[in-house]
């Protein structure tokens, strides 16, 4: 059979992201996308060599509906489900059948029969050459349900040679699944498990020599490790880290703040590559943090746990939800001077937003505060609940401003500052166009940005020119300001 697999557009109908690639890809004169989705090779090297794949990731290319296939699977997450099902809608017209399969179609089954032949609920490990063996000889199930959670030990690696690679900045491995956590908000519970499942040490490091294989020409090789929570079997971890030493890479992860409290853990990422780590502090309320059930979360130790991990020279990104049930108008002051306090560069603000099958969906729905069911504004930058103590319209606009606060460009200027005067880059693992002639070409590609761009953006890049030539830069990590400047004056 010829399968088309499937990634939808990521924010067809939202103009503005925090993950912008628009934004990057205009300055550095390319037209990369983020990332893929690792469902994507997963599914490749889960299909027998009998079949041939076609690839379509509508986020770097259009989908070819003329091309002829025999199936579709689409890999359906809640933002972009309403393009997911567009796109099932298309090919059913046309004839061809549909599968869908990932976390949304996982949690509404029902909804998205609606829009396709067959649902896989679940993981595809178990159920997916089955699934094409039957919808070769005509007998395809409208419902597969992975009963057993698989085994990542025995699971093949993800068939990446199948991706236009060279079409995304980042490349994303995972080395285990699961989260010991139940947070309130959280699907990964519901659908990952709280028990945690590793790869072996020796599976992950012949995927990253896979990777490193055309690392070849830059200094290091940049991951994003997808696992919910890194450090979740520390055993695993520890002996991980230890064997990526080797490798010379610059990666990021998730994990949850108690990394802060194990020293040794630290030192091991530190010497593996590791440059940032994203922590979900969600709140500084204990009142919310214990309504969210996370517990791993304790407020007085949020100063302390950034400085720590910060003085190993791993940069802290920081996610923070806004309008959970006790948040008040006052809440998003407190939570810009607790931002501005910790010099955290680059947080990520989500308005709170009820995935389904969490447990805050359920008691949302209960309370009867769903307010619609448009699943692209799911997307937490937008209010799709009543929230507890204040008007959708009001945390809206408490939302936009604190992210103009947030972002604007004097705090994001003082915050540069404040990490070029400790020296941070030094110690950090990040890479570096150190270089003079690197500094003098993204000098020039800044000055020309500035034409296209407004007063402020223009302000700032002039005061920012000096310090190319004094200090170590991060062009990434302006870039990415610059975009959540960019994403923050948009709303
Ligand atoms: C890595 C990651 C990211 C990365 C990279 C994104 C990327 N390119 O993948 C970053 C950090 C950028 C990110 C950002 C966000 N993320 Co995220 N992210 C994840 C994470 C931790 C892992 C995803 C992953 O790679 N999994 C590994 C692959 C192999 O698993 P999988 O996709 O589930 O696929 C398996 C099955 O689902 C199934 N399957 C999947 N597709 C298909 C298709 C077919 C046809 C079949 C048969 C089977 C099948 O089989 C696969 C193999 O077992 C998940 C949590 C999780 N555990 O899934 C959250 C998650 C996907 N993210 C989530 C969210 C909310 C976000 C953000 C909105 C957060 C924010 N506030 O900004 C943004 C959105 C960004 C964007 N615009 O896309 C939610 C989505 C909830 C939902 N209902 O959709 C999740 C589930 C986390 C959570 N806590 O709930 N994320």
């Amino acid at each position: 059979m010829k399968i088309a697999l499937i990634t939808p557009k990521n924010d067809i109908y939202n103009e503005k992201t925090f993950y912008d690639y628009r934004f990057y890809s205009q300055f550095l004169f390319t037209k990369k996308y983020f990332s893929y989705l690792l469902a994507i090779p997963t599914l490749v090297s889960l299909t027998p060599p009998e079949h041939e794949i076609k690839i379509f990731d509508e986020n770097i290319e259009d989908i070819d509906f003329d091309f002829p296939v025999d199936l579709v699977g689409i890999s359906v997450r809640t933002i972009f489900a309403k393009r997911a099902y567009e796109i099932a809608d298309k090919y059913r017209s046309l004839g061809i059948k549909v599968v869908l399969g990932g976390i949304h179609p996982s949690m509404c089954a029902e909804e998205a029969l609606g829009h396709s032949d067959s649902v896989v609920v679940g993981e595809a490990e178990a159920v997916w050459a089955g699934l094409l063996s039957d919808a070769q000889t005509g007998n395809l199930k409208r419902v597969y349900k992975s009963g057993v959670k698989s085994d990542l030990k025995q699971n093949p690696a993800p068939g990446r040679r199948a991706l236009a690679r060279d079409r995304y900045f980042s490349d994303i491995v995972q080395t285990t699944k699961g989260c010991p956590f139940h947070c309130e908000f959280c699907s990964v519970y519901a659908y990952d498990g709280t028990t945690i499942r590793n790869k072996t040490v020796e599976q992950v490091v012949v995927e990253i020599k896979e990777l490193c294989k055309d690392a070849a020409g830059f200094k290091k090789k940049s991951i994003f490790f997808a696992d919910d929570n890194i450090i979740a079997n520390r055993k695993f971890a520890k002996e991980l880290f230890i064997a990526l030493k080797p490798f010379n890479l610059n990666w990021s992860c998730q994990a949850s703040i108690n990394v802060s409290k194990d020293p040794d853990m630290l030192r091991l990422m530190r010497e593996a590559g590791c440059g940032a780590i994203l922590i979900g502090f969600e709140s500084i309320s204990d009142k919310n943090l214990a309504q969210m059930e996370k517990g791993v979360n304790q407020r007085h130790d949020y100063i302390e746990a950034i400085k720590t991990i910060q003085a190993q020279g791993i940069l802290v990104h920081s996610s923070f939800i806004v309008g959970y049930d006790f948040d008040t108008k006052e809440s998003f002051d407190e939570l810009a001077g607790f931002i501005a306090q910790t010099n955290l560069l680059m947080p990520v603000i989500n308005i709170l937003t009820p995935f389904p099958g969490t447990k805050l969906f359920s008691r949302m729905e209960k309370e009867g505060r769903i307010l619609h069911k448009d699943w692209s504004k799911y997307n937490t930058k937008n209010v799709v609940f009543r929230p507890k103590l204040m008007t959708p319209e009001e945390l809206y606009e408490n939302y936009t401003r604190l992210i103009k606060k947030v972002y604007s460009f004097d705090e994001i200027r003082r915050k540069l500052e404040h990490y070029w005067e400790e020296d941070f880059w030094r110690r950090s693992n990040e890479i570096d166009p150190i270089k003079f002639k690197y500094r003098l070409l993204f000098a020039v590609r800044l000055v020309s940005f500035m034409f296209s761009a407004n007063a402020a953006r223009a302000a700032f890049i002039m005061r920012l020119l000096p310090r190319l030539f004094r200090s170590r830069v991060r062009v990434s990590t302006i870039l990415t300001l610059m975009a959540y400047n960019d994403y923050a004056y948009s709303t």
